[in-house]
């Protein structure tokens, strides 16, 4: 009998009460009796991923696909600080992921003992709890409480067990496992509290705002129905909130529209509901800065999320409660204006419009219309992992309102690091179901290690890689504008010298070119339809890139005018 088996046997009983359904290994020595209670419940899906920093973000990919969190483990030493360029995503993020570290016990610290290092708050404050753990001095009633504890507090993002484990590391845990709960249930659970009445109790002075307009970001409740189709309200939708679908009030141009529209303008808004993050959109952010409607932000974890610091309010409500305590002010309040959704709706249609007729007469491939055509294209019932950099913002400014489309981005931290293996989290959390992923030239060999074994995975994954050379987004920069060329291209633009071709052969991915803006429907249909790893590559010129985006604002602008006029 082994009283650490049957700790960890202990906490991966709890976990799975809680839900948890992956686990992902990085392979070593230490972390034997935790990795032998993972692999020895068939509930848990185990994938086993030789680096750690690539492991930790196929964690991470599956607790965003998910919502819940997976569990990470790796050997002690700098095991353990390869999990964490993708913990602090998840901190950042909030992405559920129960990061376990083997370490060695305290006594082993500090003799010059191998792979001892300094694990305790190796995460600096990033963890949304953190415990450092030995478990032959907790006592076994406290076993299930601590697995729980973790559990919940993945509500809040990455949680860290440090796990001190002594040799011999192998045993059976025997009797010694702590009865649990009745039942399935989990030994802790937390209740919902309704947030309907946080909104009046906030002693907010609405006065008669007229014009409210919601911005759904990346934290949104996805559920919009929960709303009740979401009010009279226009609503700015990010992709990321799940809220970018079709509904009279869904804006999806506002990155474009708002470039034009005066701050004072019949599109102004007095009272501005932002649900989640912030949308990537500076013009966005820009206009609100001109204007002077109040701004009330709401987010289901209470974070603040303002980095321009304009928010009049915070409230921590869910979001869907939130907006229906507004709902239901709303009735006690004055009207909305006269014709307040309709003008957000005609310049919607007309921003739209214009973007079509733009992109229509560009037959070569374009960035914009890629990640359009890319996201109205994919299948019911598919995935989007778009990496940071212009892929996330192409697709939110230029991705149009549908159903049945999951869509993930590491935007948290905003790294380019990490992608493909995310994309791959995401792709093994849905097994047969197709997953594609946008992605940039710099992103793909930033994270060219997540490639390894990608052919054998058992998943639907399809990497769209815009190959512009380098950075693109560095040439919507003054620093493109005011450095000499070389000096540009030597520390933003940095093509690489790698063929991508080769690179995904290498790796037996099969991969084809993107030659015209229509070559996409058909390729992505194939690699669709075939399942498995897909890499497709559209070459696009940055330079290119600058001058079309330039041209579909322009035209969204005098489509606008056209509105008003
Ligand atoms: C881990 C990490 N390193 C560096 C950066 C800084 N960075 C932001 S965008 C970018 C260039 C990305 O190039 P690519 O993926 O090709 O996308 P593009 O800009 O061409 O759209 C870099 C290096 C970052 N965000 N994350
Ligand atoms: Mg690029």
């Amino acid at each position: 009998m082994s009283t650490q088996a049957a700790f960890c046997a202990t906490l991966v009983d709890e976990w799975v009460r809680h839900g948890v359904a992956h686990a992902v290994v990085a392979p070593g020595s230490r972390s034997t009796p935790l990795a032998l209670a993972l692999a020895g419940r068939r509930e848990l899906a185990l994938h086993v991923v030789l680096d750690e920093r690539s492991a930790a973000f196929v964690a991470l990919g599956i607790g965003r696909a998910t919502g819940i969190p997976a569990v990470l483990l790796c050997t002690s030493g700098t095991a353990a600080v390869g999990f964490h360029a993708a913990v602090v995503e998840a901190g950042l993020s909030r992405v559920p992921l129960l990061v376990c570290t083997a370490d060695r016990p305290p006594d082993l610290h500090q003799v010059g003992a191998p792979q001892a290092i300094e694990q305790v708050g190796l995460y600096g404050r990033t963890p949304a709890w953190a415990a450092d753990v030995d478990p032959l001095a907790w006592p076994a009633a406290s076993w299930r409480s601590l697995a729980s504890r973790a559990a919940l507090a993945t509500a809040a993002g990455p949680v860290h067990l440090n796990l001190r484990l002594r040799e011999p590391l192998l045993g059976e845990p025997g009797d010694d496992v702590p009865a649990p709960r009745p039942g399935a249930r989990p030994w802790h659970q937390r209740l919902e509290v309704d947030g309907a009445a946080a909104f009046t109790d906030g002693g907010l002075d609405l006065g008669d705002r007229r014009r409210v307009l919601v911005v759904a970001g990346d934290g949104c409740d996805p559920r919009r129905a929960a709303v009740g189709a979401a009010g009279p309200w226009p609503v700015l939708a990010d992709p990321l909130s799940g809220w970018r679908v079709p509904h009279a009030g869904t804006v999806a141009a506002f990155d474009a529209i708002v470039r034009h529209a005066p701050a004072d303008g019949d599109l102004a808004p007095d009272l501005v509901i932002h649900l989640g993050r912030p949308p990537a959109s500076r013009a966005l952010g820009e206009w609100f800065d001109r204007g002077d409607a109040l701004h009330v932000l709401v987010d289901p974890a209470g974070r603040w999320l303002d980095p321009a610091r304009r928010a009049d309010a915070h409230l921590s409500a869910a979001p869907h409660h939130a907006l229906q305590a507004l709902q239901a002010l709303q009735a006690q309040l004055a009207p909305l204006e006269d014709g307040w959704l309709a003008r957000w709706q005609r310049a919607e249609v007309a921003a739209q419009a214009a973007i079509t007729t733009v992109l229509a007469a560009h037959p070569e491939v374009t960035e914009p219309g890629l990640a359009r055509d890319l996201a109205a294209l994919l299948p019911d019932g598919a995935a989007l992992v778009v990496s940071s950099s212009m892929p996330i913002r192409d697709v939110e400014w230029f991705a149009q309102p549908r159903h049945g489309l999951g869509l993930h981005a590491n935007r948290g931290a905003n790294g380019i690091d990490g992608v493909t293996s995310t994309a791959l989290g995401v792709a093994l959390a849905r097994g047969a179901q197709p997953t594609a992923c946008l992605l940039g030239d710099l992103a793909l060999l930033h994270d060219s290690s997540g490639l390894n074994g990608l052919a054998n995975r058992p998943c639907s994954l399809t990497l769209v890689v815009i190959d512009n050379h380098g950075g693109g987004i560095f040439s919507f920069l003054p620093q493109a504008a005011q450095l000499p060329v070389d000096r540009f291209e030597q520390l933003f633009g940095t093509p690489q010298p790698v063929d991508l071709h080769a690179l995904a052969a290498a790796h037996g991915i099969p991969c084809r070119d993107v030659a015209t803006a229509h070559d996409l429907a058909p390729s992505l249909a194939a690699a669709t339809a075939s399942g498995g790893m897909h890499m497709l590559v559209a070459r696009t010129d940055r330079a290119a890139n600058v001058a079309v985006h330039h041209e579909l604002a322009a035209a969204v602008g005098i489509a606008l005018e056209g509105l008003s006029g």
